[in-house]
């Protein structure tokens, strides 16, 4: 019984030093460019949670999709802020997996940032998903989408962030073999423990 205690008190010491917790919401922070269709999109490649997308608009009319995953299309929502050099006019588009627009803005949030509410993908299947940000008025041709009609109005640059809700991130939680080997450990550990205290 006491054995089952210390396994148990060990194996969340064990999650608490490992960073796992699964309940807990990250961002994720653009590397170098994200592209700008699904093929080269960038993967929000964390595990869990997804509160937040962080990048910037840079060069003459940047673009960047993410592939995210959202857990709950009636709770999704992506609100964005930035601080664009002109006038913060950007769009956020929604595509599904396979490209098919589900949803865009372009002016819903605070002055001509975009916003895009709980409800607005309601009747959508949980996944895979693409999160596109870049700016007024370049719009994505196709459906699905096999590109973007560049055509800044005006052309600006600077550092944005998308909230996320209802999201999650594109990794993979680890194998359970992972945690089965590292509950064997444990395992051994109390073993050890108590032949000592015996
Ligand atoms: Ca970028
Ligand atoms: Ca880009
Ligand atoms: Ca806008």
């Amino acid at each position: 019984m006491r054995g089952n205690r210390l396994l148990g008190l060990l194996a969340w010491a064990a999650v608490m030093m490992l960073g796992v917790s699964p309940a807990a919401a990250i961002s994720w922070t653009e590397v170098g460019d994200a592209g700008t269709l699904p093929p080269v999109a960038q993967d929000a490649a964390v595990v869990g949670p997804l509160d937040a997308i962080i990048g910037a608009l840079t060069g003459y009319d940047d673009i960047d999709m993410y592939k995210i995953a959202i857990t709950d299309p009636d709770a999704f929502s992506a609100i964005a802020t930035a601080n664009l050099s002109v006038d913060n006019d950007a769009q956020l588009f929604v595509f599904d997996s396979n490209g098919f627009l589900v949803a865009s803005d372009d002016d819903d949030g605070a002055g001509m940032l975009p916003a895009i509410f709980a409800g607005e993908l309601s009747g959508n299947p949980a996944g895979t998903y693409y999160l596109a940000l870049d700016l007024w008025n370049t719009d994505p041709v196709g459906d699905p989408i096999t590109g973007w009609n560049s055509n800044p109005g005006p052309q600006q640059t600077g550092p944005y962030q998308v909230d996320l809700t209802g999201a999650a991130g594109t990794g993979v939680v680890p194998e359970p073999v992972t945690i089965l080997g590292l509950c064997m450990g444990l395992g051994s550990l109390t073993g050890y423990l108590r032949r000592r205290a015996a």
